[in-house]
C-alpha cells in the first residue's frame, strides 16, 4: 500500500477553504445549543432529527460534559425509567440492575449521543467559547451567540469575538449556567435578577425538578439540564443522568413547538 502524497500548502487551503465555508453556513441557524453535554447533545439529537438546522457549542475540545466524570471518575453510570426509550433510541446498551434502574458505559454514552446527533443532522464547533448573547428590544428576544475562540478566552488576549444567529439559543452548559447567568447580568430589562444556584444534593427531588422546570427562559432562551437546576435553585442528584436526558428531550419538544 502507498499512502498518496498531498502538498501542505493543498492541506492548508482544504482546510481554510471548507472551515469557511461552514462557518458562514452556520452564521444564522434555526437553534443553537450551548453545551455538548448529556442534556446538550440530547437536545441536538431531538432536534436535529426534526429537521431543526441545528449548532452545538461545546467550549472543550471534547464531547460529553460531565458524563466521562461518570460517580467519582467509577467507570459505569446510573440512569433510570424512563430515560431508557431515549438510550434505545440512539442505540446506547444498558442492562438493568435493580428494578427501572439502568447501567451504562460513559464512554459509550458519550459517543453514542454524538454519533446519534451528528448523524441526525446536527453539526458541532468544538473549542468555541460562548462568552455573551445577541438582543433586541421591544420585545425584548435573544437572537444569537457570542462566540470566541476557547484558547483566546483562556490566553486573556483582547480579541473582539464574532456572532451568530439563531432563532433559539439553548443553554445546556451545566452546573454554572453561563448564558442565563450573561443574561441575567448585562440584560437588567430581562429581569432575571441574580441566578441562585443549585441546592445540596436530593436525588429524587433534584431529577423531578430538572425535568418539570425546563423550558423557557425569555423568548429566544431556554434552559435546559443541570443549567435548570442552577437558575431555580433546585437540589442536585448527584451521578444520575436520566433528568439529563430527558430534559434534553423537553427541551427540543419545547424549541420545535416554539419555531412553527
Ligand atoms: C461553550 C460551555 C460553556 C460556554 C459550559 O456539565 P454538563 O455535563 O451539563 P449537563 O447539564 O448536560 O449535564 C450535567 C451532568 O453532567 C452533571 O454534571 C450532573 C448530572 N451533576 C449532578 C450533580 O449533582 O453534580 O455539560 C456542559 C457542557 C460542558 O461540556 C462545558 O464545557 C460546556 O457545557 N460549556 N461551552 N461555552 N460558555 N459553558
Amino acid at each position: 500500500m502507498s499512502i498518496m502524497s498531498v502538498d501542505e500548502a493543498i492541506i492548508s487551503k482544504v482546510i481554510i477553504e471548507e472551515s469557511l465555508k461552514f462557518l458562514s453556513e452556520y452564521t444564522d441557524v434555526d437553534v443553537i445549543i450551548v453545551g455538548a453535554g448529556p442534556s446538550g447533545m440530547t437536545a441536538a439529537y431531538y432536534l436535529a432529527k426534526n429537521g431543526v438546522k441545528t449548532l452545538v457549542i461545546e467550549r472543550r475540545l471534547s464531547f460529553g460534559g460531565g458524563i466521562g466524570g461518570g460517580g467519582m471518575l467509577l467507570p459505569k453510570i446510573v440512569a433510570a425509567r424512563p430515560s431508557d426509550e431515549i438510550l434505545r433510541e440512539i442505540n446506547c446498551s444498558f442492562y438493568e440492575v435493580r428494578n427501572g434502574i439502568f447501567v451504562m458505559d460513559p464512554a459509550e454514552l458519550i459517543a453514542k449521543l454524538a454519533s446519534a446527533s451528528i448523524n441526525a443532522g446536527a453539526r458541532f464547533l468544538l473549542g468555541v467559547t460562548v462568552e455573551d448573547v445577541i438582543y433586541r428590544e421591544n420585545p425584548l428576544r435573544i437572537e444569537g451567540v457570542v462566540i470566541q475562540w476557547s484558547a483566546i478566552t483562556l490566553s486573556g488576549l483582547h480579541v473582539d469575538p464574532i456572532a451568530l444567529r439563531s432563532r433559539a439559543v439553548i443553554d445546556a452548559t451545566g452546573h454554572d449556567a453561563e448564558v442565563v447567568r450573561i443574561v441575567a447580568r448585562k440584560i437588567p430589562e430581562a429581569g432575571l435578577k441574580e441566578i441562585p444556584g443549585e441546592k445540596s444534593m436530593y436525588a429524587p427531588e433534584g431529577e423531578r425538578f430538572v425535568f418539570e422546570k425546563t423550558g423557557k427562559i425569555l423568548p429566544g432562551l431556554y434552559a435546559t439540564g443541570m443549567a435548570v437546576t442552577a437558575v431555580f435553585n433546585g437540589p442536585r442528584m448527584g451521578p444520575i443522568f436520566s433528568s439529563m436526558l430527558l430534559s434534553g428531550r423537553k427541551i427540543a419538544e419545547i424549541v420545535i413547538r416554539d419555531l412553527h
